[in-house]
C-alpha cells in the first residue's frame, strides 16, 4: 500500500537547503534515531497545541504510513514543496520559523504540495496521537 510513491523529486534542493532541512529534522528527532514520531512533534511544539499540528505534519509527510518520519520523507517532502513553486528563499524562510517553534501550516495554498486524494484516504489509519 504505502509502496506506491509518488515521484516528486524532480527539482533537487540546493546542498545548504538540504542542509537546513536536516537540521530541523535533527531538532525534531529528539532521541536522534533517525525517525520523527508524533510524540517527538508533541514534545518540539508542545507549547502551541501540538495534536492538531502534529496530526497535519504526519498527514503529510508520513508517505509509507508507518506513523514515523523518516529523514528521507523529510526531505523528499520539502523537495515536493519545491516542485510545487514555493522559492528557495520561501522554502528556507519557513524552515527558520519552524526551527523557532512556529506552528506548522498546511500548505494547501500550493495545490500540488498537499496530499493526494489517495493519501487523504488512508489519514484514519495514520492518527497516531491518541493511543
Ligand atoms: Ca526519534
Ligand atoms: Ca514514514
Amino acid at each position: 500500500m504505502g509502496a506506491k510513491l509518488v515521484n516528486y523529486e524532480k527539482i533537487e534542493l540546493p546542498t545548504d537547503l538540504v542542509d537546513k532541512c536536516k537540521r530541523l529534522f535533527s531538532l525534531l528527532d529528539t532521541d536522534g534515531d533517525k525517525e520523527i514520531t508524533c510524540v517527538e512533534t508533541e514534545i518540539f511544539w508542545a507549547k502551541n497545541f501540538p495534536k492538531t499540528n502534529s496530526f497535519n505534519i504526519f498527514d503529510q509527510i508520513d508517505r509509507n504510513g508507518d506513523k514515523t518520519i523518516s529523514e528521507k520523507e523529510w526531505v523528499g517532502f520539502w523537495k515536493k514543496v519545491a516542485n510545487s513553486g514555493m522559492s528557495e528563499n520561501e522554502i528556507s524562510t519557513r524552515l527558520d520559523f519552524l526551527m523557532r517553534g512556529y506552528l506548522w501550516e498546511r500548505f494547501d495554498h500550493l495545490g500540488k504540495a498537499t496530499i493526494d486524494e489517495n493519501e487523504k484516504q488512508k489519514k484514519k489509519g495514520c492518527f497516531i496521537c491518541s493511543s
